[in-house]
């Protein structure tokens, strides 16, 4: 079954309109292991969880993983002794889980992903993933491409790719995704592909890199997320080009900095990867201590937005 942001609005409005329900609720510990502050969408990823937490009186035991599976799979043990009774996260990277996982369920403390997807052979080891569909993100932002390319059919199209951090599941799936639907045309092609660990000083770094090494020969820039492509901008413009006009520059998030940038003629379209998961993560975090059946996969629903829409859709933007 796949049930879907709005399904779950039911719920998250309840909490915020009967607060005194929340606190009547059963006293729920949730431990959280966050991947970093690595970027904006990061930052509001941690504070939807943190308001949820708080709206729904659920004790929130927050860690901060600076980015590193280690911290993770160190968090993870410590939420196991202190005897948590849901563990939620967050994982870096798709693999290296299997043992700590192990360790959770043998302790009989179920684990629900959000966000990123792990890759383990025993599904069981996981009650339930909340978030996006990385792979149709990627398919949308290259189907954008397609349209885009279309009004000059027979141009030569060079792309340069900052992809995520490495091993990641957004990186994997939105580099696999672009992929298989620019295949469809021999003239797209990426020349250049590398990580930029999601982060804009990152994203400028590599920029940087790739303007040396092809110049005026990039046409396209494809970037995981809006933070890497507002690092990239930098650098587009240090070197004096334009961003948005001489090279077209497509990213995914949909932050507030990607909108600013679209409106300032600099990114030319955002696909949108909802940050708002907390009050889902609350109310499955309280399904599953109920012991109620939960669904294996929960998708968070998205659009695209061109810079054309930018200015009318920057007021609703919620993150
Ligand atoms: O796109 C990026 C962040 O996992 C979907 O992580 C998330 C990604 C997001 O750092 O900005």
């Amino acid at each position: 079954m796949k049930l879907t942001r709005r399904t779950f609005l039911g719920s998250a409005v309840l909490a915020t309109l009967a607060p005194q329900m929340a606190f009547a609720a059963e006293p729920l510990v949730l431990g959280f292991s966050q991947v970093g502050a690595e970027s904006e969408w990061r930052t509001a990823n941690t504070v939807s969880i943190k308001d949820a937490a708080k709206k729904d009186g659920v004790t929130l035991k927050f860690a901060d993983a600076q980015q590193k599976q280690e911290n993770q799979v160190k968090a993870i043990r410590s939420f196991i002794a202190q005897k948590v009774d849901v563990i939620a996260f967050s994982p870096v990277v798709e693999s290296g889980w299997d043992t700590v996982l192990r360790e959770a369920q043998a302790a009989k403390i179920p684990v629900i992903l959000t966000d990123r997807a792990v890759d383990v052979a025993d599904k069981s080891l996981y009650v339930t993933f909340i978030g996006s569909d990385f792979v149709e993100e990627g398919r949308r932002a290259g189907r954008w491409l397609l349209e885009r390319v279309k009004k000059n059919p027979d141009a030569q199209v060079n792309i340069v790719e900052l992809q995520g951090t490495v091993g990641s599941a957004p990186a994997i799936d939105r580099k696999k995704g672009f992929e298989e639907v620019i295949a469809s045309n021999p003239h797209l092609k990426i020349i250049r592909s590398q990580t930029g660990d999601f982060t804009r000083a990152k994203g400028k770094e590599v920029m940087e890199a790739f303007l040396k090494a092809e110049g005026r020969k990039i046409n396209v820039l494809y970037a995981h997320n809006d933070d890497m492509a507002i690092g990239a901008i930098q650098a587009i413009e240090e070197a004096g080009l334009k961003p948005g006009t001489d090279i077209t520059i497509i990213s995914v998030d949909g932050v507030k900095g990607a909108f600013e940038a679209m409106m300032a003629g600099k990114l030319n379209v955002t696909v949108e990867c909802s940050p708002l998961l907390g009050p889902q993560l609350m109310a499955i975090a309280r399904d599953v201590k109920a012991g109620k059946p939960v669904p294996k996969r929960i998708t968070t629903e998205e659009g695209v937005f061109p810079a054309e829409v930018a200015a009318k859709e920057f007021p609703n933007r919620k993150y």
